[in-house]
């Protein structure tokens, strides 16, 4: 059985805020690519009581992983995550240096160009996203 998905935008300038069954993304950045590969920036809000997991994410402009960055013997290093939880009630804040949704082979990515990337989720299924290019300084919190 299909899930009933509604969804609602409430976007500014910089802001783009999605919500689905519980699933709330707000401030979804992609980095302006300096190459063939970029990341994917934003925070989860699950509203619900139960937890809920990432386990995806997709985009026509770029083949897109779940990414976590993490350093090893004084070097960064990112690897796939399966899925990541987010618990009722709480917020994963995905940012420079820790969880990111990586993408690869990007198309021609202008700044402030506008990109729509469905994450998705376990319970909440497909969330629609808007996501703005910026320049990489204007992302690091
Ligand atoms: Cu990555």
């Amino acid at each position: 059985m299909r899930r009933i998905t509604i969804w609602a935008f409430v976007t500014s300038v910089a802001v783009a805020c999605t919500a689905s069954a519980g699933i709330q993304v707000s401030n979804a950045v992609i980095a302006e690519p300096a190459g063939a590969n970029t990341a994917l920036y934003f925070e989860i809000e699950n509203t619900r009581n139960e937890p809920d997991r990432l386990i995806g994410a997709r985009t026509e402009v770029a083949t897109a992983e779940v990414h976590r960055s993490f350093s090893e013997g004084g070097q960064m290093h990112m690897e796939h995550v399966a899925s990541v939880e987010v618990g009722g009630g709480e917020v994963v804040v995905f940012e420079p240096g820790g969880l990111h949704v990586m993408l690869f082979d990007v198309d021609r990515l202008q700044p402030d160009q506008v990109v729509v990337v469905l994450l998705e989720f376990e319970i909440a299924g497909d969330v629609e996203v808007e996501a703005a290019v910026k320049p990489y300084a204007a992302i690091v919190p």
